[in-house]
């Protein structure tokens, strides 16, 4: 826990650098799986999944017959609150569709956009020690809606050879077309390259641990696209003296549990409160079945007390956090002051879980200060926009001029052409 009292501004760059990542250097290790898994498919596959997850695989794809036996191993309970989550992201996502807008820019000149899903996609669910079905909404949703025909998930298998049943529940219901048991760089690999039996994609999505982080930059290399490059997950909670120490310490440890190396910030203007949040976070730790990754977390993290909220917003700009917890008084007058955020949670009763499972807003989203240049995902994320024009003969008059000039000032005489033929040709015709 790193506590700084009243720092002058002169160190709020240092205060917001994220630790250093021992950044192992897995290049060569990933790019030898990607040679054999383009040079030998399957094969390549089964031998890295004996290998890495101890797993003998016949088959990667699930059979339908594995997914509707892992319905009845779902309590009704889990399947409801899956059920509402799911409607408020489809809600959400839905929203964010854009109606077609044709524009004329010049009369006669019409131009336009419209949205076509990526036909193929891939995403990734880690199992490690929490496997996170609810990223399964999250990804599955937005391209259904898309209009992705072909979404593919890959997850690795246990030593049995089996995915997690939530997981495969969620994919089912959220229909992803196919389901594979193969995780690591070897499952970023095949859908990369393809294989016998998984089909090459368009654009790869989902955390992973560094092996599937360095997998996913290496897929770009070949054409694939990835959703966002990936850093550990981040929150940070502004608050003043109406907010409540242990929703506070709460949310800083919903985020410092996600791993040893989650990063957490705290910033209050309030001494007493501040003093209160930190008590609070020290017995509500010691109650967490996950206490021993949380408490590595809580390390390395940043309490800061500042004189005034303004300082705090400048700050949180500097960090640019994944999270962003607003535990202030009028919170939604201040969202003028945010710069850079991935995710906004406004009052004391937004709290990141939800968010994370069930708002309706995505949750993968930009780590790493990359809030500074990247959005989150969300339905965008899942579709490419394709400009269109149309011009008429009256449209080709009015610009062909301006065309013709700047295509000469360019030297490019063919491009000048293609007017002046046209515009001879109305001509020869009146
Ligand atoms: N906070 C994580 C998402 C998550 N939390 C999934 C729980 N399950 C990254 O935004
Ligand atoms: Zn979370």
């Amino acid at each position: 826990m790193i506590i700084t009292k009243y720092p002058q501004k002169s160190d709020w760059k240092n205060l917001v650098q994220r630790p250093t990542l021992e950044k192992q250097n897995l290049k060569s290790l990933i790019a030898e799986v990607f040679d054999n898994v383009s040079k030998n498919g399957d094969e390549a596959l089964r031998f890295y999944s004996k290998k890495f997850d101890s797993a003998e695989i016949a088959d990667f794809r699930v059979s339908r017959n594995e997914i509707e036996t892992v319905k009845s191993l779902i309590s009704n309970d889990l399947k409801k609150a899956i059920q509402q989550a799911k409607s408020n992201i489809e809600i959400f996502h839905a929203s964010q569709k854009e109606p077609i807008n044709k524009i004329e820019t010049t009369s006669g000149v019409t131009c336009w956009r419209e949205s076509r899903g990526i036909e193929k996609v891939g995403i990734y669910i880690p199992s490690g020690t929490a496997p996170l079905f609810s990223t399964v909404l999250m990804l599955a949703i937005p391209a259904k809606l898309a209009g992705c025909k072909e979404i593919i998930l890959c997850s690795p298998p246990n030593e049995k050879g089996e995915i997690n049943p939530t997981i495969l529940y969620v994919a089912e219901l959220c229909g992803v077309t196919e389901i594979f048991k193969v995780g690591g760089s070897q499952a970023i690999a095949a859908m990369t390259f393809g294989t016998e039996t998984i089909s090459q994609v368009y654009k790869i999505f989902g955390p992973g641990n560094q092996f599937v982080t360095t997998a996913k930059e290496m897929a770009t290399e070949f054409g694939v696209a990835i959703d966002m490059p990936a850093g550990p997950s981040e929150v940070l909670v502004i608050a003043d003296e109406q907010a409540i120490p242990a929703f506070c310490a709460a949310d800083l440890l919903s985020q410092a549990e996600h791993g040893a190396d989650s990063q957490v910030v705290f910033i209050s203007d309030n001494q007493k409160f501040f003093e209160e949040t930190l008590n609070e976070l020290k017995s509500q730790l010691q109650n967490l079945p996950r206490k021993d990754l949380a408490e590595k977390a809580i390390e390395n993290s940043q309490f800061i007390l500042v004189e005034n909220l303004s300082e705090a917003f400048e700050i949180s700009n500097l960090y640019a956090p994944e999270h962003l917890i607003l535990a202030i008084e009028n919170s939604e007058d201040w969202t003028s002051k945010i710069a850079n955020a991935g995710s906004v949670f406004l009052g004391n009763y937004s709290c990141e879980s939800a968010g994370d499972y069930a708002s309706g807003t995505n949750h993968t989203l930009p780590t790493n200060s990359f809030s500074r240049s990247y959005s989150g995902v969300s339905l965008d994320s899942f579709l490419k926009k394709i400009t269109f024009q149309n011009i008429t003969k009256q449209g080709i008059q009015k610009l062909g001029k301006t065309i013709e000039i700047m295509a000469e000032a360019e030297g490019l005489f063919a491009h000048k052409n293609a007017v002046t033929l046209r515009l001879n040709q109305i001509n020869q015709n009146n």
